[in-house]
C-alpha cells in the first residue's frame, strides 16, 4: 500500500491501487513527435529509462514517431485499437512562442488523447509539454523541473498495475 493511503486508512476499508512494479509481460508503446525533437528526444530517454528501471523488458517497449504533436491522437488511436500494448505514453513539445494558435492545438491534442483513452479503455498518459518558451521546455525535459517523459511513463506503469488490481476485484 502506498504510504499516503496507509496513513488515512480506517480498518476494514478495501483499497484498490496500483504500484510501480511493471507486471510480467506488460507491453508499452511510446508515441513521440519529431517536431521539437531536441526536446522530445530527452522525454523519450526519460520515459524509456523509467520503464526499464521499474522492470519493463526492452523487447516489450516500442517507440513510434509522429510528425508533430497534432498527429499524436491519430497515431495513438491506431495503436490503441490494433496494437498489442497495455499502455501508451504520448510525448511531444508544444512551445507557445513558435506555435501559431498554441491554445487551440494544445487543447485539441489533450482532448484527442483523452478521447482515445476513454473510448478504448487503454491507459494513454500525457507527456506533451505545453510551455511559453524553449527554456521552460528544457527545464521539464530533464533539467530543473524533472523529466515529464519519465513522469508519463511512471503513470502508465501505475495504470497497468491498477488495471490488474481492478481486474482482480472483478471491476474491470
Ligand atoms: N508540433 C509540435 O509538436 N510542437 C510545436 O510547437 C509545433 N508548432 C507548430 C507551429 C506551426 C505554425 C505549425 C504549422 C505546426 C507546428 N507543429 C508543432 C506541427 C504540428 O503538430 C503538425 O505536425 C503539423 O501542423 C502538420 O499537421
Amino acid at each position: 500500500m502506498g504510504e499516503n493511503t496507509a496513513q488515512i486508512l480506517r480498518p476494514g476499508v478495501r483499497v484498490l491501487e496500483g504500484n510501480l512494479v511493471v507486471p510480467e509481460g506488460a507491453r508499452f508503446a511510446i508515441v513521440a513527435s519529431r517536431f521539437n525533437a531536441f526536446i522530445v528526444d530527452r522525454l523519450i530517454e526519460g520515459a524509456v529509462d523509467a520503464l526499464l528501471r521499474h522492470g519493463a523488458a526492452a523487447e516489450r517497449i516500442t517507440l513510434v514517431r509522429s510528425p508533430g504533436s497534432w498527429e499524436l491522437p491519430l497515431v495513438v488511436s491506431r495503436i490503441a485499437e490494433k496494437g498489442d500494448v497495455n499502455a501508451i505514453v504520448a510525448l511531444g513539445a508544444l512551445i507557445r512562442g513558435s506555435t501559431a494558435h498554441f491554445e487551440y492545438i494544445a487543447g485539441e491534442v489533450a482532448k484527442g488523447l483523452a478521447h482515445v483513452s476513454l473510448k478504448t479503455g487503454l491507459p494513454v498518459t500525457f507527456g506533451v509539454l505545453t510551455t511559453d518558451n524553449l527554456e521552460q521546455a528544457i527545464d521539464r525535459a530533464g533539467t530543473k523541473s524533472g523529466n515529464k517523459g519519465a513522469e508519463a511513463a511512471t503513470a502508465a506503469i501505475e495504470l497497468v498495475s491498477l488495471g490488474r488490481a481492478l481486474e482482480g476485484a472483478g471491476w474491470y
